[in-house]
């Protein structure tokens, strides 16, 4: 680690707690300090110190494109010469709500938000409004962001730091949540038969990625769909990561699986704040002003924001984008498989679109029992082995790897050599 680096994390951790902003940044899964960046370019970081890595964490999601994608930057700085921000409406807001709607196949009506948060905070309470049901269900390891009611059993930082659960969660709201294991219809329909009526909706990640990343299995979210309308429960898929990630419309166009409602961040902003829920137009007509129920945002929709989110649609409509984030995404997860192999050590790449991760595990990933079994001490000596030799990848074995349209093939290659090079030189005991 850099001098620099080291000393604004000592600087950071007088006046910010833990000297980050967001727990997972902070490496305590993988030892050491963190790092401190001063810009991207393309598939770069480039730390404070001038230390140059091939970046596979890529703002957790948001920059498909790449840092830096020019289109994005014009945007803004045009955007911010006008203003940063009105607090009234804007024409930038229509525009991208109707890319959304174009582009997600259950958003009929679309609200944006300032973080995938507080998308996945507002369509608890539009769900519970709308059935007049008060309890939720979530699946164990699925994050949704740190909402009172799904800080149970969640994955992502939770996960990373060993948090069953977090003080400050009444018991009274954590019991209204009720948790089943991910993959597992039976375990949801049994809950159903007891408690579906009181249940207002189902809410999951339809690719899992705060556990690492999990596979739905085939059938599965077909059979979520078919358990909730059943018994009136409302399906909500957190797209905040698959959404314009897995394919432009997310999980529900791959998998050709509507829900009911859907939230979305990360991509949507181009690396800017942004959250946004939407999906059929009765259940979003209860949404204030239109319906009764309140949720509201002082900078929701801001010029910034929004026109960075449209430059990211327009560059993500062209054509061949996802596949080739399907080849470069497949060459890495063979190649890093190939050299884990070659290493000796039990792990598997487990891959949907340009989200993969290498557990180092010899059991398929199904839910958060099976995942984590991967061991997270091997990971760590993994994560800091490649850091040393240049490539950035997530400080955690239960976050996603993701792979941009800016990862070239020459980058990717070199990365998987390296993986090769660091492995090899790990010993695989028990003290590893
Ligand atoms: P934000 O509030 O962080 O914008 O979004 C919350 C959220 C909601 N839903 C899903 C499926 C998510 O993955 C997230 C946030 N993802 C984490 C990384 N897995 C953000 C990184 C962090 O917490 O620093």
């Amino acid at each position: 680690m850099g001098t620099l680096s080291r000393s604004l994390f000592d600087k950071a951790r007088q006046v910010i707690p833990g000297g980050v902003n967001s727990p997972v940044r902070a490496f305590k899964a993988v030892g050491g300090d963190p790092l401190f960046f001063a810009r991207g370019t393309g598939a770069l970081l480039i730390d404070v110190d001038g230390n140059e890595y091939v970046d596979y964490v890529c703002s957790w999601g948001p920059l498909i494109l790449g840092h830096a994608h020019p289109d994005i930057v014009r945007e803004v700085q045009e955007a911010a010469k006008n203003g940063t921000s009105f607090g009234a409406p804007n024409p930038h807001e229509v525009e991208l709500a109707r890319l959304v709607v174009e582009s997600v196949p259950c958003i009929e009506k679309v609200r944006m938000v300032n973080s995938g948060t507080e998308a996945t905070l507002s369509v608890l309470r539009l769900a519970r409004a709308f059935t007049r049901r008060d309890l939720i269900v979530k699946m164990d390891g699925c994050y949704h962001g740190h909402v009172d009611g799904l800080l149970v059993k969640a994955g992502s930082g939770m996960a990373t730091l060993g948090i069953p659960g977090t003080p400050g969660v009444p018991a009274r709201v954590a019991e209204q949540t009720l948790v089943v294991p991910y993959n597992d219809l039976d375990a949801l329909a049994s809950l159903v038969k007891s408690r579906g009526r009181d249940i207002a909706c189902v809410i999951v990640e339809p690719v899992a990625a705060n556990m690492g990343v999990v596979p739905p299995r085939p059938g599965y979210l077909e059979g979520l769909r078919d358990i909730t309308a059943k018994n009136g429960i409302l399906l909500i898929f957190d797209e905040v990561i698959t959404g314009f990630r897995v394919a432009l419309g997310g999980a529900q166009e791959l998998y050709r699986i509507a829900p009911d409602l859907t939230t979305l961040g990360k991509i949507l902003g181009g690396g800017l704040p942004i959250g946004a829920y939407g999906g059929r137009e009765e259940i979003m007509d209860r949404v204030a002003p239109e319906g009764d129920v309140y949720q509201a945002g002082t900078l929701a929709g801001n010029p910034l924001a929004m026109r960075a989110g449209i430059a990211m649609l327009k560059n993500l409509r062209a054509p061949g984008v996802y596949e080739k984030l399907e080849r470069s995404a497949e060459r890495l997860a063979s190649g890093l498989t190939a050299a884990a192999n070659e290493a000796g050590t039990p792990a598997r790449a487990a891959r949907v679109g340009s989200l993969l991760t290498l557990f180092f595990t010899s059991r398929e990933p199904l839910d958060w029992d099976s995942a984590s079994t991967a061991d997270t001490r091997r990971y760590a000596a993994y994560f800091r082995r490649m850091l040393e030799r240049g490539v950035y990848l997530p400080p955690s074995q239960f976050e996603a790897l993701f792979v941009s349209l800016a990862h070239t093939d020459d980058q990717i290659d070199k990365t998987i050599a390296t993986a090769r090079e660091a492995l090899k030189g790990m010993r695989w005991g028990p003290e590893a």
